[in-house]
């Protein structure tokens, strides 16, 4: 049974036509979208065209050697000229292209003008350290602006950036940098988190005695928690203090790297995911631009950390490229109280608020009363990305968050894809809650089974892409052929996404989650996310995650791991009713055999939650391996310590 036809009395698909949206009738993004479907090389020919600002312009549009791909060949342009440069003529010069607010409060506008004699000083400050085109750059930093400013710096002289979220440890730090051969990290004195100040510097340390090839350390001086500098340091205000405001853009070709951003797969260490320059820049762009409506004034709000590939494309990217103003928050949304976002939007006026479901499940958790505390109207449009959104969380985020008025985008795509491959397009497709929507222009999405035919609607396959499109990942650096196996040798001639999905009578994609997370109980195939949507129905359930135990009988059973709402208690009648919920929403073979209440779920600090240690905990076993992406340990001993309610 699909989703869309779970709910059709509670929540009528509507489409939402927004005051001069992009495209002014369905008919013309239908023939554009199957143009583009059709003749890809001749679409985004001429959007690349348009849309990017080009010192050279491509001879080709696509050169495709399964599986690896050039767009653009031998077109040359500059990320950051056109991120920056090319919005100082045309009133552009003065207007904000960073609003940024530190977590105690602290608020920096940066003009374009400013970004640009920013990056400039800091990109011949790169040079100064003796930083060349291709050589590769660590970045580990807090989310304030100097983050943005060290990328477009690195992509202003052509060195390949690799940002680590600042949550990773340092031997993950360390990792990252041997991996990619960097030869300058730049970190801070520490940032502001939860109301302390967290150490960066320390960790950098760490990996830097450990990594000879580390020949210059550069530290931002964030929060003064820092007396002395090592040899290898220098602070960033005085390597910049005398650097010239202006720095020539490196005509770079469109298949040079931009940046390397390190991604966990199935096995193995992270990898590398290689992005190169014009297709990368050219997917960012155009879905900011268009799957978030973007006006002229408008204020984007993404949450997400420039660490992880939201930060890139969205915050920094997708943004600045298209000329609006990039709102970056420093913090956590509950310091110093849990309304810091609602604060936030209010005070700035924030017009494009985009987040992750994991973040409005902890909003709804957290009451109602702290957004109703705050005027939000000057919010237009809505965003949802990371992981699929359950219907119940949609529907708050829709009528609490939203009041009822804004278009909600749920955007699907990954490290791996640059940019948004499914979502709907706000004024054009009505919004189904809890379903990603359609492929984007130029996306050629399938849902095949094992030999890689297409299944009918409705039935649950794997989530393939059939055609090389622009941002796609061009390579794992410095492993050519773990690209290959990891994405495309599991499905013939098919960009095997990892994810399992149905497509719709519509057309619309339902995303289960990673075919790792999806359960086989009894020989039928069970998505975990439609077990937890079904959990947090009811009306006691915060937040639920659910996870396969090896089982004698059925293969594997059932595990949910359940976290409550304030003045809810568990106990068995509870486990009753909460296995007659999904019973009833789903049916009996999804009902979980064991419902385990707990304080919190172990979660990464990207807010993915952690399944592995979940599935540790649920055979009986102790928590074993890496846990340096959690983002509280003390969850571990909550939930060894939740009651096993057997059933
Ligand atoms: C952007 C990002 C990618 C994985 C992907 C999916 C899941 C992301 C959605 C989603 C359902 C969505 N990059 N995912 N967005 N699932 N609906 N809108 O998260 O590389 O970190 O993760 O995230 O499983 O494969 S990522």
């Amino acid at each position: 049974m699909s989703h869309s036809m779970k709910h059709p009395e509670k929540y009528k698909p509507s489409v939402h036509f927004v005051k001069k949206a992009v495209f002014p009738s369905l008919s013309q993004y239908q023939s554009m979208h199957r143009e583009s479907l059709r003749s890809p090389d001749k679409f985004w020919g001429r959007i690349g065209k348009g849309e990017l600002a080009w010192f050279t312009q491509p001879k080709k549009t696509l050169d495709w050697k399964s599986p690896f791909a050039k767009w653009f060949v031998g077109g040359k342009l500059n990320v950051s000229f056109n991120c920056i440069d090319r919005h100082l003529e045309g009133g552009k010069r003065h207007k904000a292209a960073i609003l940024f607010e530190g977590e105690p409060g602290d608020v920096r506008v940066l003009t374009y003008q400013q970004l640009h004699d920013e990056v400039c000083r800091f990109a011949n400050a790169l040079k100064g350290e003796g930083v060349k085109k291709g050589d590769r750059v660590m970045i580990y930093l807090p989310m304030v602006p100097e983050a943005a400013i060290a990328m477009l710096a690195c992509a202003r002289i052509g060195a390949v950036h690799s940002v680590v979220f600042g949550g990773f440890s340092s031997e993950s730090l360390k990792d990252r940098i041997q991996d990619c051969g960097a030869k300058l990290v730049i970190t801070a004195d520490g940032g502001y988190r939860r109301g302390q100040v967290g150490g960066l510097k320390q960790n950098v340390d760490a990996a830097v005695a450990v990594c000879p090839g580390v020949r210059r350390v550069i530290v931002l001086k964030r929060t003064g928690h820092l007396e002395k500098l090592n040899p290898i340091d220098r602070w960033w205000h005085e390597l910049v203090a005398h650097q010239p405001s202006t720095c020539p853009p490196e005509k770079m070709d469109s298949e040079d790297p931009l940046f390397i951003l390190y991604t966990s797969g199935s096995t193995g260490k992270p990898k590398g995911i290689l992005h190169t320059t014009a297709g990368y820049l050219l997917g960012a762009h155009l879905t900011t631009k268009w799957v978030f409506d973007l006006k002229e004034t408008d204020l984007f709000w993404c949450t997400a950390d420039v660490g992880w590939v939201t930060g890139h494309s969205y915050t920094v990217y997708g943004a600045l490229s298209n000329g609006t103003t990039t709102l970056m928050y420093e913090g956590v949304p509950n310091q110093p109280e849990p309304d810091r976002f609602w604060q936030i939007i209010e005070k700035h006026r924030v017009n494009i608020f985009y987040t992750a479901p994991t973040a409005i499940r902890s909003f709804i958790r957290w009451g109602d009363h702290w957004v109703k505390k705050h005027d939000l109207s000057s919010l237009r449009l809505l965003g949802s990305v990371g992981e699929p959104i359950n219907p119940e969380a949609w529907r708050w985020y829709h009528q609490v968050i939203g009041g009822g008025r804004c278009p909600i985008v749920d955007t699907w795509w990954q490290t791996e894809t640059g940019s948004h491959l499914i979502t709907t397009l706000p004024g054009v497709h009505a919004t189904k809650p809890g379903s990603a929507g359609l492929p984007f222009f130029g996306v050629d999405m399938a849902v095949v089974d094992d030999q890689g035919k297409e299944v009918k609607a409705g039935v649950q396959g794997k989530l393939v892409v059939r055609k090389p499109w622009p941002s796609m990942l061009r390579t794992i650096h410095g492993d050519s052929e773990r690209y290959a196996k990891t994405y495309w040798s599991d499905v013939p001639n098919c960009y095997f996404t990892g994810d399992g999905a149905k497509k719709d009578a519509d057309g619309y994609f339902w995303i289960s989650g990673r075919i790792d997370d999806v359960l086989n109980v009894s020989g039928h195939r069970l998505g975990t996310a439609e077990v937890e949507s079904a959990l947090v129905t009811h009306p006691a359930v915060a937040e639920a995650a659910v996870v396969g135990r090896p089982d004698d009988l059925k293969g594997q059973a059932v595990v949910a791991f359940v976290t409550l709402k304030a003045g809810h208690k568990s106990g068995s009648e509870l486990v009753a009713a909460l296995r007659e919920r999904v019973s009833k929403e789903i049916g009996p073979i999804a009902k979980p055999d064991q419902i385990r209440f707990a304080e919190a779920l172990p979660k990464t600090r990207s807010g993915k939650i952690m399944r592995r240690l979940l599935k540790e905990v649920a055979a009986g076993g102790a928590v074993k391996g890496d846990v340096t992406t959690l983002e509280d340990l003390n969850v571990i001993a909550s939930l060894q310590a939740s009651s096993g309610e057997e059933s």
